[in-house]
């Protein structure tokens, strides 16, 4: 009865207007579909997303071959779905048939098993242990997101409210209040970037006080804690050695003290990415020093990879991942780098695509696994799509924090 016994592929539009694929799974009496997203700053570990050919391909492969070596399976065992993903591409890295396509075929099938069971995504993937992640947002953009912005990719706030659309409203009045304080000192136009936070002509240092000074306003007007956080996304401006921003270069030790004193003298408790994704010993370096202070996630540095995450634990090169499943292709392998992680005493973050659609899985997933935060965005259309479906999930499970 929960076997697959049908599938259907269309290509579709991210939120950069570039096709990605979105698939539909069928049992007997569920239907799922999801759509992969796509990164602008990818970790180089991550698997290859599309094969020579690019969606077109993927598609093609998937009506060609794929469909049917899905039929029959059985949808509520993922791990096998996900093993038959594997087998048919025959590579690591999803080579073959693209990571894209493997992980809209794995999420498409998980909202279909959910489906056919009558359960809510998170029941079916995680139990009982899910709990409310609290929402990471970005208000400020830079980087490989935007064009003239900061150096760093996202200046990130997480409103901490037991009722989460107050906490995804908290978030969305710091993105205002950015608005009203940069406007007041530019006479350029205003832009956004990639996952609509503001891009500002402003060097990093002069943002990371106005976060600091917007998080405290709304912190007071609205009485709840705000913490605040940053993607330096940093691999993408290491050069030659050197943390190259826009009025200076940084070697490694300076970036570490530069780090060190964003999270002392600023009080940002989350970082995300702070150095080269293969500089692991300056990670352990950070996390040694201020470990206990603040959240020490990798990102890039793990691209949601077992064997990279075992690396980082023998190092202590960080205290936390972020989890993103087009990194790595199926649910399956991204639970099993979760588990390495939660044995591990690491915190966990889910994360969007700077390229998205209107897909909420990771809101799904996030509240299954208990990550402490869903890194989603605070407005628009792409980004809603996920928070507010926190809303809703929140409407189910009612206030559990
Ligand atoms: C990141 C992500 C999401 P991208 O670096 O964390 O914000 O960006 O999807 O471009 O890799
Ligand atoms: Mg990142």
């Amino acid at each position: 009865m929960s076997e697959i016994v049908d599938g259907r592929i269309r290509k579709i539009l991210d939120s950069r207007g570039n096709p990605t694929v979105e698939v539909e799974v069928y049992t007997g009496l569920g239907r799922g579909v999801s759509a992969a997203p796509s990164g602008a700053s990818k970790g180089a570990t991550e698997v290859k997303d599309y094969p020579d050919g690019g969606v077109d391909a993927s598609v093609n492969i998937f009506k060609k071959k794929v469909l049917k070596e899905l039929r029959g399976l059985e949808a509520t065992d993922q791990e096998e779905i996900d093993r038959k993903l594997e087998e048919i591409d025959g590579t690591a890295d999803f080579s073959r048939i693209g990571g894209n396509l493997a992980v809209a075929i794995s999420m498409a099938n998980a909202f279909a098993a959910a489906d056919e069971l009558g359960i809510p995504l998170f029941r079916h993937l995680g139990g009982l242990n899910y709990s409310m992640p609290i929402p990471l947002g970005n208000v400020v953009g830079g980087g490989a997101h935007a064009v003239n912005g900061t150096t760093i990719q996202e200046f990130l706030v997480a409103s901490h409210s037991r009722d989460i659309f107050d906490a995804i409203r908290t978030n969305s009045l710091v993105h205002k209040k950015i608005k009203e304080m940069a406007t007041k000192e530019m006479n350029t136009p205003l832009g956004m970037g990639d996952e609509k936070a503001w891009v500002l002509p402003f060097g990093d240092e002069k943002v990371i006080n106005m976060i600091a000074q917007a998080v405290s306003e709304v912190s007071d007007s609205t009485s709840l804690k705000i913490e605040k956080g940053m993607d330096l996304a940093a691999s993408n401006y290491f050069k030659d050695g050197r943390y190259q921003y826009r009025d200076r270069k940084l070697d490694k030790d300076e970036q570490v003290s530069f780090v060190e004193s964003i999270i002392n003298d600023h009080g940002f408790t989350i970082i995300e990415d702070p150095f080269d994704e293969e500089d692991f010993e300056s990670f352990a370096e950070l996390t040694k020093r201020v470990g206990n202070k603040a959240m020490i996630i990798g990102d890039d540095l793990y691209t949601t990879n077992y064997d990279r995450l075992k690396k980082g634990i023998e190092m202590k090169a960080t205290n936390a991942i972020l989890l993103k499943p087009n990194q790595v292709g199926t649910v399956s392998r991204l639970l099993r780098t979760w588990r390495l992680a939660k044995t591990n005493g690491f915190g966990s973050v889910v994360s969007h695509r700077s390229g998205e659609t209107d897909d909420f899985f990771i809101s799904h997933l996030g509240v299954a696994i208990g990550a402490n935060y869903l890194k989603a965005g605070t407005v628009g259309g792409e980004r809603i799509a996920k928070l507010n479906e926190l809303v809703r999930i929140q409407e189910e499970i009612g206030v559990i924090r």
